[in-house]
C-alpha cells in the first residue's frame, strides 16, 4: 500500500519545450541581473545553468550529495552585502515580505541563486538526461534528494560569506525558536566566521500571546552555539510592529525595530 502511494505520487512528467527548467532558469537568472546590473558582468546564465545542471542531472533522485552543487556554487559570483544579511528560520512569509519593501537586508533568496532557485523543485533519473520538475523527492523522503541538497550547499555558501553584523529572525510562535535541527541551526552557525562577522543580532518574532522570549532555552543554545567573540543580542518584535513597517514606505528600515 504505502510503497504504491510512493511509486504513484513520485510519477515523473518530463518538461515540455517552453515550461523547460532551462528556460525557466535562464530566464529568472537573466530578470535578477537586469535589476541588479552590477552584477551582470561576472555572471553568466547559461554557466550558471550548466554547472546547476552538472549537479543532479544522471543522477538518482535521493542520490545527490550537497558538494554536487560546489561547481554552481563556483559558477556564481556575488560580493556579500556586509551589515545586511538577514537569515531566518520559520519566518520565511515575513522575512521575504519584509526584504520585498524595505532593501535594507538580503536574505539568501535575495542572491542571485536564491532568487533563481526559490519555489523551484527538480530532479533527474539515474542515466537519464531528462530533466523533472514534478515526481521528485519530497524535502523528508530521502535527505540527498536535488532540492535538499541544494539548498543545504546554497546556505553554506551564503553563511561563509557573512560579515559585519548579521540578523536572523526568528519565530516567537514555537516553542523552539533556534531548532538545531533546521538549516540555519545545523549549518548557517556553524558557517559563520568570527573573523568576518562582528555581532549576530536575533530578532524574535512574536504574537499578542505568545510566552516564548529572548530567555528561551533554544537561544541560550544558540549563544553557545556561537563563536563567543561574536556579541550576541536579542529583541522581542511583535509581528504587528514588523507589518506596519513593511507597509508603511515611509518608515526607514533602521526603525522596523
Ligand atoms: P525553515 P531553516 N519539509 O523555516 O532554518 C519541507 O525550517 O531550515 O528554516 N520543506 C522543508 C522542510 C521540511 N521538513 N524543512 C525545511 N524545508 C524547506 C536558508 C522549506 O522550503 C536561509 F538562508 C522551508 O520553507 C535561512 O537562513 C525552508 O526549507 C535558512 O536557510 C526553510 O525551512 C532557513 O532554513
Amino acid at each position: 500500500g504505502v510503497s504504491v502511494a510512493v511509486a504513484l505520487s513520485r510519477r515523473n512528467c518530463a518538461d515540455s519545450n517552453d515550461s523547460d527548467l532551462r528556460t525557466v532558469i535562464i530566464t529568472k537568472c537573466k530578470t535578477y541581473l537586469a535589476a541588479h546590473e552590477e552584477k551582470s558582468s561576472s555572471n553568466n546564465c547559461e554557466e550558471i545553468w550548466t554547472a546547476f545542471a552538472g549537479a543532479f542531472v544522471g543522477r538518482d533522485p535521493c542520490d545527490v550529495p550537497v558538494e554536487a552543487y560546489d561547481p554552481l556554487v563556483r559558477a556564481v559570483s556575488e560580493k556579500p552585502a556586509c551589515n545586511r544579511m538577514l537569515f531566518w528560520s520559520k519566518t520565511k512569509d515575513i522575512v521575504h515580505q519584509f526584504t520585498e519593501s524595505k532593501k535594507c537586508l538580503v536574505t539568501l533568496e535575495d542572491t542571485l541563486l536564491g532568487f533563481v532557485m526559490n519555489d523551484l523543485t527538480w530532479c533527474s533519473k539515474n542515466n537519464s538526461n531528462e530533466t523533472f520538475t514534478t515526481g521528485c523527492p519530497g524535502w523528508i523522503e530521502c535527505e540527498k534528494n536535488p532540492v535538499r541538497s541544494f539548498w543545504n550547499r546554497a546556505s553554506a555558501a551564503f553563511a561563509e560569506s557573512a560579515c559585519g553584523d548579521v540578523t536572523a529572525m526568528l519565530n516567537g510562535s514555537i516553542a523552539t525558536p533556534f531548532n538545531v535541527n533546521s538549516i540555519f541551526g545545523s549549518i548557517e552557525v556553524k558557517k559563520f566566521d568570527p573573523s568576518r562577522i562582528r555581532a549576530l543580532k536575533v530578532v524574535l518574532v512574536t504574537r499578542g500571546n505568545d510566552t516564548v522570549t529572548c530567555d528561551n532555552s533554544s537561544l541560550q543554545h544558540l549563544r553557545e552555539a556561537i563563536d563567543p567573540k561574536l556579541t550576541y543580542s536579542c529583541k522581542e518584535v511583535p509581528r504587528s510592529k514588523i507589518l506596519d513597517c513593511i507597509s508603511d514606505p515611509e518608515k526607514p528600515c533602521g526603525d522596523c525595530w
